[in-house]
């Protein structure tokens, strides 16, 4: 008899541990473990959104006959490992092989290796599929580059697929439409909701569960709303196809207070647990477009963000793992303000994102980036305490796209080997793509004094900090010729605001 493992993001009725299964002969194991709900102390709407999304695919692979040994959280002879877990039906079961698809996370890659001499069984680990670029041809296409760019790889991609294609071209004649996309909000936008699936029994039970054993995880279980079948997320994806992509383009950076969702497509949390596959997301909204109800702009930004940006930090995940996650490239120490738990800012727009965050478990792209990102960039927070953080509190985070967006995107702590220059921004980007600076105690046009907005000074503060790491880079010429520019005096008040609102930081003060 062979044991099959399944994995909580591997719930794919395609996953390749399952093809050759024989569901009269062979077992299926899925387990709730304590290793892999408390490794990060993940946010407690993610924990109840896996835990029933897994309970849901072993309910939908027993209707297929197969023979699924489903393990509960709170049974009392769980282990509270994976391997425990196998080890304990190895014990009871004539096992003869043990397969698993390959997980998404270096960590269990690692662990798995020992399985076999831990088990004394074969372990057979099976390619994981579901991602339209392998790691070996990832490796091929970075073979002799100076530099990863994402958008030629973004074009390999498009050709590989023929996604867009008009023969050998581009539809539209451009890769890339983001000169029309990219528009600060304007007011009176009718913004639909998110897809809201209803609690069923499982559902509601897992809740109950995770209210009693993650009682200090960070966030709010209710409301819970999520597609937690296949079904229903591919009712999330058409919800977005028809009501939202049209606009997902133009308004794709901007922010509203208040409107967490905005137009983007929520469905991350599927396709990263397997419940939806990238090529069919693409395909519909490749679909869109030549039905004519999507326009071009929107849908070639969207279908970049899935079949170039998600393979493309996929790849540098697996390509620069293990050094990768303990990357420092500006030698950041600063802890994490308390605030990123609580929203106890005067910073509306931190508040706002934290707030959004800790509701949904969910904050969209530009809020991830230039706001929480943007802050914990320039004011020089530890990597591995933003990696930790951004791991835990959003529902579709997987160390394989966490820690490039974090690690590379947000804190250059690679050195450029994912972005060609720091995402660092000022007060006046978040002013110019939000509504937020009007609700917040800090003015954005004030640059320096106990009013200004904070992102002002510590932008200066953060080049000035990192002059001789960052100067060399031809992206950042023009800043650091701003910077030379300046007289001493308003140097020293970047410097007295800097210091002033650090310290407040590190005495736990409000800023
Ligand atoms: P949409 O904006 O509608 O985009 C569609 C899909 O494209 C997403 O669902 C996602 O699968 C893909 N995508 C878009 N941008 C990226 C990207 N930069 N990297 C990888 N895939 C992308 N995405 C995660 O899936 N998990 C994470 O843990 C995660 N952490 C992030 C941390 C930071 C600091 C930043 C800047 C980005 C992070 N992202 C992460 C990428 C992106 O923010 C989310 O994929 C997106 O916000 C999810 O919401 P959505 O499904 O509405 O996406
Ligand atoms: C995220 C998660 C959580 C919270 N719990 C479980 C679990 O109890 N059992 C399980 O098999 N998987 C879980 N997962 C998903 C795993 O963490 C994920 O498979 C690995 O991180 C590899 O990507
Ligand atoms: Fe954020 Fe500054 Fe605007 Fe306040 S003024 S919301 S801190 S950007």
């Amino acid at each position: 008899m062979r044991l099959c493992l399944i994995l909580g993001d591997q719930l794919s009725p395609t996953l390749s541990s399952l093809v050759d299964l024989d569901p009269q002969n062979d077992l299926i194991l899925m387990c709730e473990v304590r290793s892999e709900a408390t490794y990060v102390k993940h946010h407690k709407k993610k924990i109840a959104f896996v835990f029933s999304a897994m309970r849901h695919f072993a309910a939908e692979l027993s209707d297929k006959e197969f023979n699924v040994h489903y393990v509960k959280y709170d049974d009392p002879n769980n282990t509270g490992s994976l391997l425990g877990e196998v080890a304990r039906i190895v014990a009871q079961n004539a096992v003869t092989e043990v397969v698993v698809t390959a997980p998404g996370e270096y960590r269990l890659q690692i662990e798995l290796a020992g399985w076999s001499a831990e088990l004394n069984l074969t372990v057979t680990i099976k390619d994981d599929d579901r991602f339209l670029c392998t790691a070996d041809e990832f490796a091929k296409w970075a073979k002799g580059r100076k530099q990863l760019r994402m958008e030629y790889f973004y074009r390999e991609m498009r050709r590989k697929y023929s996604v867009l294609m008009d023969h050998d071209g581009p539809i539209g004649g451009q890769w890339n439409f983001d000169a029309e996309n990219r528009k600060p909000p304007k007011s009176g936008l009718d913004v639909p909701d998110t897809y809201r699936a209803q609690s069923d029994d499982i559902t509601q039970e897992v809740m109950a569960l995770v209210e009693a054993h993650f009682p200090d995880h960070f966030g709010d279980l209710f409301p819970f709303h999520f597609a937690v079948t296949r079904e229903q997320a591919l009712d999330a994806l058409d919800q977005f196809i028809t009501k939202r992509l049209k606009l997902f383009g133009d308004y794709q950076d901007a922010m509203i207070q208040d409107e967490p969702w905005m137009y983007h497509s929520h469905i991350g949390f599927y396709l990263n647990c397997g419940l939806l596959n990238p090529l069919e997301c693409v395909e519909r909204a490749q679909a869109a477009y030549h039905k004519g109800t999507a326009p071009l702009n929107a849908v070639e930004g969207f279908i970049r963000q899935i079949l170039g940006w998600r393979e493309f930090v996929r790849g540098i995940y697996w390509l620069k793992m293990p050094d990768y996650k303990s990357a420092n490239f500006l030698e950041a120490k600063r802890p994490l303000p308390d605030f990123y738990w609580t929203a106890d800012t005067q910073m509306n727009c931190m508040r706002q994102c934290i707030t959004e965050t800790k509701q949904n478990a969910y904050a969209h792209h530009i809020q991830r980036l230039m706001v929480l990102g943007n802050f914990a960039l320039i004011a020089g927070l530890d990597p591995d305490e933003v990696n930790n953080w951004y791991l835990l509190v959003y529902a579709d985070a997987y160390e394989w796209v966490e820690l490039p967006n974090v690690t590379g995107m947000i804190l250059f702590a690679d050195g450029g080997q994912l972005a060609s220059k720091p995402y660092a921004a000022s007060g006046a980007y978040i002013n110019k793509m939000s509504n937020y600076c009007g609700s917040c105690n800090y003015k954005p046009t004030v640059k320096n004094g106990p009013t200004a907005c904070p992102f002002n000074y510590l932008y200066w503060d953060f080049l000035g900090r990192n002059d001789g790491k960052l100067r060399g880079n031809p992206r950042m010429g023009f800043m650091y010729k701003t910077l030379d520019r300046m007289d001493d005096e308003k140097r020293q008040a970047i410097q007295d605001d800097s210091n002033r609102f650090f310290k407040a930081i590190d005495a736990d003060e409000k800023v």
